[in-house]
């Protein structure tokens, strides 16, 4: 394998051009109109322009990506994240042109896109599960017949929804039919499948995955798990790794279960089981994601193996190196995802031009971006601008890290999540480890990192007057002595 296109933009595409180069493979940057002069452009090899800015038209242009990758005889193609990563039909395609798709086998991704697939997969594999039905289903009084039997309240999920979309919580059975009907016209719209299936709604539960990786003899292993229950609709905001609730025999029996959910659909290379884990810390499979995930850099910090590196071997038919038993966890790892959103106006997304940018950088810090000084931030894209990662011997250490590192990193032009990351690292709950997918809903509110932006404000205009009086006081002896200045 010497040459790969990253068929991806920012960060990501960034974060992979680095790992290739790092074991002497060759890039090509893919970009549309809005990315001409974007970061991952200016690194890569060679670079090919795909199209006006819309990804309709360019990162999502399947025909397009492929011809150039013919035409310049890449080997192989890594798809990143969103966009083309999980659609199979791009991955048939890639295999058929010749070129190796960097992830699964197709199959992998055509089960687990479909929720009743995933389920159906695992069946036989010992998995634990929401109580619930795996079978589509429309009938009202065959839904309410169950839901009495799972117990109120119920949640109705979409098949082939995904992020949460699609899904109902429904609290009693006279609400039953109406919720049902709603879901299976929604899901029809939004994703042209009606079916939808009934689980027993947890409450409270934590989202933690499990890290997975498999070459292609067989072998699978577990790369622990990442904590990922802060979150706001959906989009995760802060992942930690390790969690810390997890004692090590749950985190072997959720590290053996995300292996055999990977085995149950052949899974070949870098992808993460998603569960939930209730009050009690009974865990239930939830879906598997046949991709690179945007937080697998806190896995990375723990293990201290680079996923993009062993995505890559596994592709081109190595062998994995190492076996469960090499595996430790060492550390603790927290990502704060640095989102162009006004934390303080309902994360409405900041567009506009970053007029000062500039990083953090020291021991234990990492910064995945794809933005520089100057750079307009398109309105195209997914808002996320960068992820800020720390690492320390403790979850203390790797908090207090990420503090200050937040106070280090300086944007202007544009308002980001960062401001939220103080709130999160400073909140009780967060930091005694005590929260849930709620976390967000339950303690924030934009007047918290008004009240400590204000207070921050205030501390440094009293800090300008004292140095400035303190200046006055050195300048004005020197302006005294001098007889050829006279004083204002
Ligand atoms: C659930 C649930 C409670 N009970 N399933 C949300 C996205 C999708 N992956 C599954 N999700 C959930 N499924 C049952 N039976 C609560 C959620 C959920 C959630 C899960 C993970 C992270 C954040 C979440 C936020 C709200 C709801």
């Amino acid at each position: 394998m010497k040459k790969i296109l990253v068929a991806n933009r920012g960060e990501i595409a960034l974060r992979v051009m680095k790992t290739a180069r790092k074991m002497g493979i060759t890039t090509v940057a893919v970009y549309s109109e809005a990315d001409r002069h974007a970061p991952h452009v200016l690194y890569a090899d060679e670079a090919v322009h795909l199209g006006p800015a819309p990804s309709s038209e360019s990162y999502l242009n399947m025909d397009k990506i492929i011809k150039y990758a013919k035409a310049l005889h890449v080997d192989a193609i890594h798809p990143g994240y969103g966009f083309l990563s999980e659609n199979s039909s791009f991955a048939k395609a890639v295999n058929a042109a010749g070129i190796t798709f960097i992830g699964p086998g197709t199959k992998a991704i055509e089960i687990m896109g479909s929720k009743l697939a995933a389920k159906e997969a695992v069946k036989k594999y010992d998995i634990p599960m929401v109580p619930g039905i795996d079978k589509a289903i429309s009938d009202v009084e065959l839904a309410k017949s169950i839901a009495d039997e799972i117990g109120y309240p119920i949640l109705i999920k979409a098949s082939a929804g995904g992020g949460g979309k699609g899904m109902r919580v429904v609290e009693k059975s006279a609400e039953l039919k109406e919720q049902m009907e709603r879901a299976i016209s929604e899901a029809e719209s939004a994703f042209g499948d009606g079916s939808v299936f009934i689980e027993k709604y947890v409450g409270s539960p934590r989202h933690i995955e499990i890290q997975v990786l498999a070459d292609t003899y067989g072998n699978t292993v577990h790369l622990f798990e990442r904590e990922c229950s802060i979150q706001r609709r959906h989009q995760k905001v802060v992942e930690e790794a390790p969690s810390a609730v997890l004692t090590p025999k749950l985190r072997d029996q959720m590290g053996q279960a995300a292996v055999r959910v990977a085995q149950a659909c052949d899974y070949v290379g870098a992808g993460t089981v998603e569960f939930l884990l209730d009050e009690k810390h009974n865990f239930y499979f939830l879906e598997m994601n046949t991709r690179l995930q945007v937080e697998h850099p806190v896995t990375e910090l723990i293990t201290q193996i680079d996923l993009v590196e062993q995505q890559i071997r596994v592709a081109r038919g190595e062998r994995l190196s190492f076996s469960q038993k090499d595996l430790n966890i060492t550390g603790h790892a927290l990502e704060l995802r640095v989102y162009a959103e006004d934390p303080t106006n309902n994360f409405l997304p900041s567009v506009g031009k970053l007029t000062k940018y500039k990083i953090p950088s020291g021991p234990n810090i990492r910064v995945d971006d794809g933005y520089t000084e100057g750079m307009d931030i398109p309105i195209y894209y997914d808002p996320m601008i960068a992820k800020l990662i720390t690492y320390g011997s403790s979850r203390e250490d790797a908090i207090s890290k990420m503090k200050e590192a937040i106070l280090n990193y300086k944007i202007e032009g544009i308002a980001t999540t960062l401001p939220f990351g103080s709130f999160v690292c400073d909140h009780e709950a967060f930091t005694s480890g005590d929260f849930d997918t709620h976390f967000v809903k339950k303690y924030y509110s934009p007047e918290q990192i008004e009240q400590s932006t204000k207070s921050i404000a205030n501390v440094a205009a009293l800090f300008g007057n004292f140095y400035l009086n303190e200046k006055n006081k050195v300048l004005s002896i020197p302006i005294k002595l001098n007889s050829k200045w006279t004083e204002r």
